[in-house]
């Protein structure tokens, strides 16, 4: 990592550096004070532990806003000369989780807040147990962006984070008669003490209206619906320096205030009706992370971000250089998958339209700002737009993205002269007349601007998030561009930050961890190598397993609370927490499941050992598969759980409300961590990397990060099984017949009988038709292929988990390998490979 590029970083770390300690502690205690004091006069009889968290977060908050400040002025004052450039992180998700925990860890604190609830009859735990998450995101995409703000400041890398301030995130799931139900999360009922309202920040942005042609033959868009971007600055502070990064966050408002005369004749909504129209754009998070809904009021909002965002970066450029030439080497503007993906087509605009920029110099800066990550391969999460609703929306982008088109083109043609189908293949239009070759919405007959095609052809780098996937995008997916642009195309694998998902999930690991090998690690997790030594000292693994023992303890008692189920706490915890998704085969879990409930009821006594499977995530409001496996997992637990011939041998529990809080327990007590999707479609996963620096063998297929994690840590210390991607297109290609997988294997047969039967729901054959139909019939993911080997992996780890000191000695061995799995080395990669400005040529 001792890269230029990490030098060029150190300075603006160095400048800032933290203080000891209890230099702030005065300050926060004072703050604190006042602050419960104000919460108590204005809330009355609020409840403790809640009044003492918004007092904590208001002053924590109070001294982030001053390192927030020097933050922003180191950063102006860095001048034009500077190496490293100012990253932006366009994204429509950023999965926050809660702020208060981390904040106190940065400012170093915990120890004296600890002591000041104490003195309130309260303990730490329960008072940041009372913080909302703020769940801006759907899953793993989103917690990736959440990740990297924390090594952005980590890193003391200038940057800003771009999204929007969503009133309601991710939905509340809660289960009645075993069905997901949703309701919306209100996550900012009770205000939200760590974002700075910037007043003085605002842009306006347009929607709909038409494109005039000047006099001189400049265009100039003249939008129908005029709105108003207002930030708003949430704040994330590094942890070694006293940096602070920022996300920053639009909020829609309405231009004109209420249409007065309207109201002076009584029609009081229809003098707002503009303004529920702004409003709309922030009341929710896109709930789905692969399909499509809620469309056009979905591509306001990615225009809405991108728009604000785009003006924001040009003004503080201008401000800070006093003209754009620079543009594009001082400022990366990145795209977290294709979301973001209008932002040149608004870039070129700005510079073309509003800042009399040439098209050559207009695109020139455009391309030397853009990159793009693609995070997933499935074809119905590609995103393309019908043109006529971007036409209607946005009707200047839209000759903008013509226009590039046809450059782009032209040089195909140059390059690959005769070759009319690659053209078709890789314009950024869709013609819609094809058979759906490109994504999941070709061959309707509409024309569709393809976001991933915009995105490749305005960045100078693409890349994926694992190796395997990186692999497969150029070799299938981007094939075509990865021909054109070969040079564009980089891996840079994922990363999670240690502060949270160790260090604050994991305490007492943690402090194990300095005890053993000193706390060199949380500064550079490079250093749980040191571990490696240790995996065959018998002392170290007992003091690893108490720490297991205690978080497993804790998990449990959450169980019964919730749940009312009891297990034993020396059972085998067996955890698959993700989105729900047939890709990720929660099924091929639940059917493993089934398969031991028999074989334990056919043969009780044949020392079986003690497991709790537990499952948790969200489905998609609209996604019937992924529901109907929610509610078999809760009819087989239900079944399971209550069967006394199996006792304590076996339990199923499924954890409502999977999110980035739920996490932070579940995982630190996890033995065995599922990530068992089919090879080639899980782009990487980023739970596999928290599970395994907490401790738990994963049991996995050859698909991800999980490939590269095994390579970390020695493929002898996971349990993996499945097929690889290439088997899986060879059986694809030679014509899969999931039949003669359940035909040839009676214990899978069985399985599939007692769903299809009713057994596990109340003899009601039809509830499960459809899905074993699937599973029968096409079998997409290709469960029936991967049964036998699965339970043969799982047998394997059972035997391992049956000599505790052999289980400790790889579970050492995980953690020692995942140093290269910290955030902090995934955003030196992005440095190096994506924003430096040696990546511009
Ligand atoms: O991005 C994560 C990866 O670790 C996961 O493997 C990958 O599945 C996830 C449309 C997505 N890919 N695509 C999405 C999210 C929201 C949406 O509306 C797609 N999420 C992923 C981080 O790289």
């Amino acid at each position: 990592a001792s890269s230029a590029t990490a030098q060029d970083l150190a300075p603006a770390k160095a400048s800032l550096t933290a203080g000891a300690a209890s230099a702030a502690s005065p300050a926060l205690i004072a703050a604190f004070g006042q602050a419960l004091q104000r919460e108590r006069l204005i809330a009355g009889t609020a409840d403790g532990p809640q009044a003492l968290m918004r007092a904590a977060a208001k002053a924590c908050r109070e001294l982030l806003g001053q390192r927030w400040a020097q933050t922003q002025a180191a950063d102006a004052a860095r001048g034009p000369a500077a190496a490293v450039r100012r990253v932006h992180y366009l994204s429509m998700e950023f999965l926050m989780g809660r702020a208060l925990g981390n904040a106190l860890a940065a400012l170093k604190l915990d120890d004296t807040l600890r002591a000041a609830f104490a003195a309130e009859g309260q303990s730490l735990p329960d008072v940041l147990e009372r913080e909302n998450d703020a769940a801006l995101g759907n899953g793993g995409l989103g917690r990736l962006a959440a990740c990297f703000l924390d090594s952005f400041a980590e890193l003391g890398l200038p940057s800003f984070g771009y999204g929007l301030r969503y009133q309601y995130g991710m939905f509340k799931q809660s289960i009645q008669h075993g069905r997901q139900i949703e309701a919306p999360d209100d996550w900012m009922a009770l205000g939200n003490a760590w974002e700075i309202p910037r007043p003085e920040l605002r842009y306006p942005v347009g929607f709909g209206g038409r494109v005039e042609v000047q006099a001189h033959g400049a265009r100039r868009w003249l939008p129908q619906e005029q709105l108003v971007a207002q930030a708003y600055d949430f704040i994330v502070p590094a942890h070694h320096s006293e940096r602070v990064s920022t996300l920053r966050q639009w909020q829609a408002q309405a231009l004109a205030p209420i249409d007065f005369a309207v109201f002076c004749q009584g029609e009081h909504a229809a003098a707002a009706a503009h303004r529920v129209q702004a409003d709309a754009i922030n009341w929710v998070l896109y709930p789905d992370d692969s399909t499509e809904s809620g469309r056009l009021l979905r591509l306001k909002q990615e225009a809405f971000l991108v728009s604000a965002s785009l003006q924001d970066l040009i003004a503080r450029h201008l401000r800070e250089f006093g003209s754009l030439d620079l543009l594009g080497r001082a400022n990366a503007i990145h795209l977290n998958d294709t979301h973001p993906a209008l932002a040149p087509a608004e870039l070129m605009r700005l510079l073309l339209d509003e800042h009399a920029v040439g098209w050559d110099q207009a695109w020139a800066i455009t391309r030397q700002a853009v990159s793009y990550t693609n995070h997933t391969l499935m074809p119905e999460a590609l995103e393309t737009w019908p043109v006529r609703m971007v036409e209607a929306l946005l009707p200047r982008h839209l000759e903008i993205v013509y226009e590039i088109n046809h450059r782009f083109l032209e040089e195909v043609k140059q390059r690959f002269p005769g070759d009319d189908d690659l053209l078709r293949r890789v314009s950024l239009i869709d013609e819609g007349q094809g058979q759906g070759d490109h994504g999941g919405h070709g061959g309707h007959g509409e024309r569709r601007v393809r976001m991933a095609a915009l995105s490749i052809v305005a960045s100078h780098r693409v890349n994926g998030v694992a190796a395997l996937h990186s692999d497969l995008m150029v070799q299938t997916i981007f094939a075509d561009y990865a021909r054109i642009f070969p040079e564009r195309f980089h891996n840079v694998t994922n990363g999670v930050t240690p502060r949270r998902w160790l260090q604050q999930a994991n305490p007492s690991l943690s402090a194990l961890l300095d005890r053993r090998i000193g706390p060199a690690w949380r500064k550079d997790l490079d250093a749980l190598a040191d571990l490696r030594p240790l995996a065959s000292d018998r002392a170290f693994g007992a003091e690893l397993q108490a720490v297991k023992r205690e978080n497993k303890q804790r998990l449990a008692d959450r169980i019964q609370r919730e749940l009312g189920v009891t297990v034993r706490v020396d059972s085998l915890f067996d955890v698959q927490i993700k989105r729900i998704h047939e890709y990720k085969r929660q099924l091929l879990n639940l059917l493993h499941v089934i398969s031991r409930y028999q074989a334990i009821v056919a043969n009780p006594q044949a020392g079986w050992v003690p497991r709790t499977v537990v499952i948790a995530g969200k489905a998609a409001s609209a996604y019937v598969m992924a529901k109907s496996v929610i509610q078999l997992a809760h009819d087989v637990g239900r079944v399971i759980n209550s069967d006394p011939r199996v006792g304590d041998r076996l339990k199923l529990v499924f954890l409502p409300n999977y999110g980035v809080s739920l996490a932070e327990t579940i995982i630190p007590a996890a033995d065995l961590s599922e990530q068992i999707s089919t090879a080639g479609t899980e782009a990487s996963g980023t739970g596999n990397m928290k599970f395994a620096l907490n401790g738990a063998l994963t049991i996995g297929t050859w698909d991800g990060a999980n490939i590269e994690m095994a390579q970390a840590f020695g493929e002898a210390n996971m349990f993996t099984f499945g097929l690889r991607t290439d088997e899986v297109e060879a059986l694809k290609q030679q014509g899969y017949e999931p039949r003669h997988h359940v035909e040839k294997n009676p214990p899978l047969r069985a399985v599939i009988d007692a769903i299809a039967r009713g057994d596990f729901s109340l003899g009601d054959s039809g509830r499960y038709r459809a899905l074993i139909d699937k599973l029968l019939g096409e079998d997409v993911y290709l469960l029936m292929a991967d049964f036998a080997d699965y339970v043969k992996a799982q047998e394997r780890v059972d035997a391992l988990f049956r000599d505790p000191q052999a289980w400790a000695e790889r579970v050492v061995l995980n953690i020692a390998g995942m140093g290269m799995f910290s955030s902090d080395r995934t955003i030196q990669d992005y440095v190096d490979r994506v924003w430096s400005v040696k990546s511009l040529g």
